[in-house]
């Protein structure tokens, strides 16, 4: 039995891609919307916010949620270091700037991808999204000012919010912004790029 990501590419589910292909552990990218002919459901009868990335797991178990999904496979996993252990001095860093990306910075492209469920004129859609994109550069900034990276986000540990920052280097402002502003996150998104084993799935999903 084996892993079922529930994939698009470029999107959410690279993150746990490339934090799954690290720990060797068995998976199968599922195309985006499930496969009801191969007994994989549609995403949405198993994930009701229908978002990437949704995971099966061997024992049928439905996981979502990218942190979440994060910690599962430390735990499973733990050569694989997504995680630094309980005793680790970069742990708290670790919690922080995760919570800081999943539950700051990740909102803002649900505002901005998707205005329309939040807001309904014209108007509103457009100062949610503009406001949504400027609030992401503030909050990216922050974080560019209190890391130091050697060459990993943790400085000279790698975890799995390098994996974090080289998927959302792709996302707005895109890699051009992080190159002139945050050439620190900039720096830690590259190293993550460079990993042998991740090279594959970088090309898959973004075609280099
Ligand atoms: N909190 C979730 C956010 C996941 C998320 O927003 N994924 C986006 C793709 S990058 C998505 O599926 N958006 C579609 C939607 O919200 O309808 C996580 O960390 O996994």
């Amino acid at each position: 039995m084996t892993y079922i990501l529930y994939a698009r590419r470029g999107w959410g589910s690279a993150i746990t891609e490339a934090a799954l292909t690290l720990t060797g552990l068995p998976f199968a990218l599922s195309g985006a919307r499930g496969e009801p002919g191969k007994g994989i459901p549609p995403l949405k009868e198993i994930n009701p916010l229908g978002q990437w990335p949704t995971l099966i797991c061997p024992d049928g178990a439905v996981m979502t949620e990218s942190a979440a999904i994060l910690f599962h496979l430390d735990d499973v996993a733990p050569k694989a270091g997504l995680v630094p252990g309980k005793r680790a001095k970069e742990r708290r860093a670790f919690l922080r700037w995760l919570q800081v990306i999943v539950g700051a910075v990740y909102p803002t492209f649900t505002y901005a991808d998707y205005p329309g469920r939040f807001v309904s004129s014209k108007a509103a859609r457009k100062e949610l999204v503009e406001n949504s994109a400027a609030r992401r550069k503030e909050i990216w900034l922050d974080v560019e000012s209190a890391i130091e990276p050697n060459p990993w986000v943790l400085g000279t540990r790698f975890s799995g919010l390098d994996i974090y920052v080289k998927v959302m280097s792709h996302w707005g402002p895109r890699r051009t912004w992080f190159a002139a502003h945050c050439p620190k996150l900039y720096s830690a998104a590259k190293a993550a790029e460079a990993i042998p084993a991740l090279v594959p799935v970088w090309k898959r999903n973004y075609g280099r």
